[in-house]
C-alpha cells in the first residue's frame, strides 16, 4: 500500500478513537450555545456511496444481525406425539410438569440465538396464555390450577437470558368456531394481537404461518396495522411485509440469495428466513422423537447453507412434556455451537497486510482495513465508477485456511452479484479457488484446505460500486465439515 495512504489510516483511525472524547467534550460546552461545533478533523470529506434502494430498515438490519433464532413449538400437540391435532383435544391435557423456559431462553443464548419464537397458538387454536376470548386455553389446563401464562414466562425468560422475544400465531384455526365467519374470526384474532402486542413486553418478530390459510380471507391490512401500532419496531414474518419465508423447511437458502424481492408490484428489502426443526420433520415434541435428532454435520451443513449464504436461520427445538428442551437435543446444540467457536475463533486478517484495487476518493475512511471488524460501521467501497475490484491479503508467512467470510454493508443495499476467492499458488500464479454469486449480509466460503501467503477477493460483478463489511479467514475446526480437494 502506499506510504501516503498508509500514513494517513494511521492518522484516520487514532482520530476516529481520540475525536470523539474531544468532540463530546466540545459538543457539551457548546450545547447550551445551540448545536455543536462540527468536528475537529481537518480530513478531507469523501462522501459515502449512494445508497442503492431498496436498503433495509433499522429493524431489519438488526434481525439480520441476529443471524440466528430459536423457534419453540410448544402447545397441546406436545402432549399427543401429533404435529397438527384437530382442536377437539382437552384442554386438560396440556399439563407440563416443570415448565422451565428459562432453561429454553439460556441454551437459545449460549447457542448463539439472538431470538426466540413461541407458538402462542397453532392451527389447534390452543392458546398458551390466559386471554378471556376463548375458553380454548391455559386458564382451562391443570397446570398451575389454570393460573399460569406460558408468554409471561418465556417472554420474561428472553429477557432475562439477554434475547428477543417474539411470537408464532397461527391464523388457521382448527378449534374456534367463529372461523367460519371471516369478520367474527378477525375480530377474534385482533384481540388477541391486542394482548400479546400489549402485555408482553417488547415484541421482536411476529410469525404469521401460511400453512391451512388457502380460501381464507383475513383482514391482514388491519393486523399489521395493529401491530405496528402497537409496535413499531417488530418485524412481520412469513404472511407479511418484513421477513420472508426461504421456500422449504429443510433450513436451505438458493446459492443466490437476494434480499430484494418484488411484493405487490414493488421492490423491497424483504429478507429471507429459514425455519427447520432439529428433529427431522417434527416441530413438536414426540416421545419417541429423539432418533430424529439432526446429527452435528446436518446441523453444520444447515449453518453454512443458510446463514453462510446470508439468510437468517429459525431452528426449532421443542420443549417437551416437562416443560424443558431434551437433553438430547441440548447436547447436540452445545456440540454444534462449540465446533462452530472453534472454526470462526481466529480471525488470520488480523495478521495480513491489506491492499485494494480501489479506495473510494482514496481516503482511509473507506480503506480494506474497515473489513476488519464486522457491525462496527465501517467498510471499504471503491469510487463510484468502479463495479468491479479486488482486496488483496497478504501474509509474512503462509497461513493454511478452508473458510472465507465476507459481508456487504447492506444499509448501503445489496450489490454484488459475482465474486470469486484466487490465492496465490506455490508457482507464484493466481489460482481461482472459489466463486460464488450474491454475498448481501454473509457469505461463508467452505473449500478445501489451502496454504498460501496471498488472497485475492475479487469482485467480478456488482450493480453499483461495491462495499465490503468484514472479510473473516479461518482454519476450521477437526470436527467441522471437510471440503475435498478435487480429484480426492
Ligand atoms: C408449518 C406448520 O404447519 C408446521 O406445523 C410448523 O408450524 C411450521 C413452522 O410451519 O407451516
Amino acid at each position: 500500500m502506499d506510504f501516503f495512504l498508509k500514513l494517513g489510516l494511521i492518522f484516520f483511525i487514532s482520530v476516529i478513537t481520540i475525536c470523539p472524547k474531544l468532540m463530546y467534550a466540545t459538543a457539551k460546552e457548546d450545547s447550551k450555545y445551540g448545536s455543536p461545533k462540527s468536528g475537529c478533523c481537518s480530513l478531507k470529506i469523501v462522501s459515502p456511496p449512494e445508497p442503492l434502494h431498496p436498503i433495509p430498515s433499522t429493524q431489519q438490519v438488526r434481525w439480520h444481525q441476529q443471524e440466528m433464532g430459536m423457534f419453540c413449538h410448544f402447545g397441546i400437540n406436545t402432549f399427543h406425539n401429533e404435529e397438527w391435532t384437530d382442536g377437539t383435544k382437552t384442554p386438560e391435557s396440556f399439563n407440563p410438569t416443570h415448565f422451565n423456559p428459562q432453561q429454553w431462553a439460556d441454551i437459545a443464548k449460549q447457542v448463539g440465538m439472538g431470538y426466540l419464537i413461541l407458538t402462542v397458538k397453532h392451527h389447534d387454536g390452543f392458546v398458551l396464555y390466559p386471554t378471556m376470548h376463548t375458553d380454548y386455553c391455559v386458564r382451562f389446563s391443570p397446570w398451575e390450577n389454570g393460573q399460569g401464562d406460558v408468554v409471561k414466562g418465556v417472554a420474561d425468560a428472553c429477557r432475562k437470558a439477554g434475547i428477543y422475544f417474539g411470537f408464532y400465531l397461527s391464523p388457521w384455526d382448527r378449534h374456534e368456531p367463529r372461523y367460519n365467519d371471516c369478520k367474527a374470526y378477525d375480530r377474534y384474532f385482533m384481540s388477541l394481537l391486542d394482548e400479546l402486542l400489549t402485555n408482553y413486553g417488547p415484541i421482536f418478530e411476529v410469525w404469521f404461518d401460511g400453512a391451512g390459510t388457502e380460501g381464507h380471507v383475513y383482514d391482514w391490512d388491519n393486523y399489521y396495522k395493529l401491530i405496528k401500532e402497537k409496535q413499531p419496531d417488530a418485524l412481520i414474518a412469513i404472511c407479511g411485509p418484513d421477513i420472508r419465508w426461504v421456500g422449504n423447511e429443510r433450513g436451505l437458502a438458493p446459492e443466490t440469495l437476494w434480499n430484494v424481492q418484488e411484493r405487490e408490484g414493488k421492490k423491497v428489502w424483504y429478507p429471507a428466513e429459514c425455519d427447520v426443526p432439529i428433529r427431522e420433520r417434527q416441530w413438536f415434541y414426540h416421545t419417541d422423537g429423539e432418533k430424529k435428532l439432526l446429527s452435528l454435520n446436518q446441523l453444520l451443513r444447515i449453518y453454512y447453507h443458510s446463514v453462510g449464504r446470508g439468510a437468517v436461520l429459525l431452528l426449532n427445538v421443542s420443549p417437551d412434556r416437562s416443560g424443558h428442551l431434551p437433553e438430547s437435543d441440548v447436547k447436540r446444540l452445545l456440540e454444534w455451537r462449540s465446533v462452530l467457536n472453534e472454526t470462526f475463533k481466529v480471525n488470520l486478517t488480523e495478521r495480513a497486510d491489506w491492499e485494494a484495487s480501489n479506495i473510494r476518493g482514496n481516503s482511509p475512511e473507506f480503506a480494506p482495513e474497515m473489513c476488519l471488524k464486522e457491525n462496527d460501521n465501517r467498510y471499504w467501497a471503491t469510487d463510484d465508477n468502479q463495479r468491479t475490484g479486488y482486496v488483496r491479503l497478504r501474509f509474512n508467512t503462509p497461513i493454511v485456511f478452508d473458510r472465507l467470510v465476507l459481508k456487504e454493508h447492506i444499509q448501503l443495499g445489496q450489490r454484488i452479484e459475482e465474486h470469486s476467492i484466487w490465492i496465490k499458488n506455490k508457482k507464484g500464479k493466481w489460482e481461482k479457488i472459489s466463486s460464488a454469486t450474491t454475498i448481501g449480509y454473509k457469505r461463508i466460503h467452505c473449500i478445501p484446505e489451502q496454504k498460501t501467503k496471498e488472497i485475492k477477493i475479487q469482485i467480478d460483478k456488482s450493480l453499483a460500486c461495491p462495499t465490503l463489511d468484514f472479510i473473516g479467514v479461518y482454519n476450521s475446526s477437526p470436527h467441522d465439515l471437510k471440503i475435498p480437494k478435487k480429484g480426492k
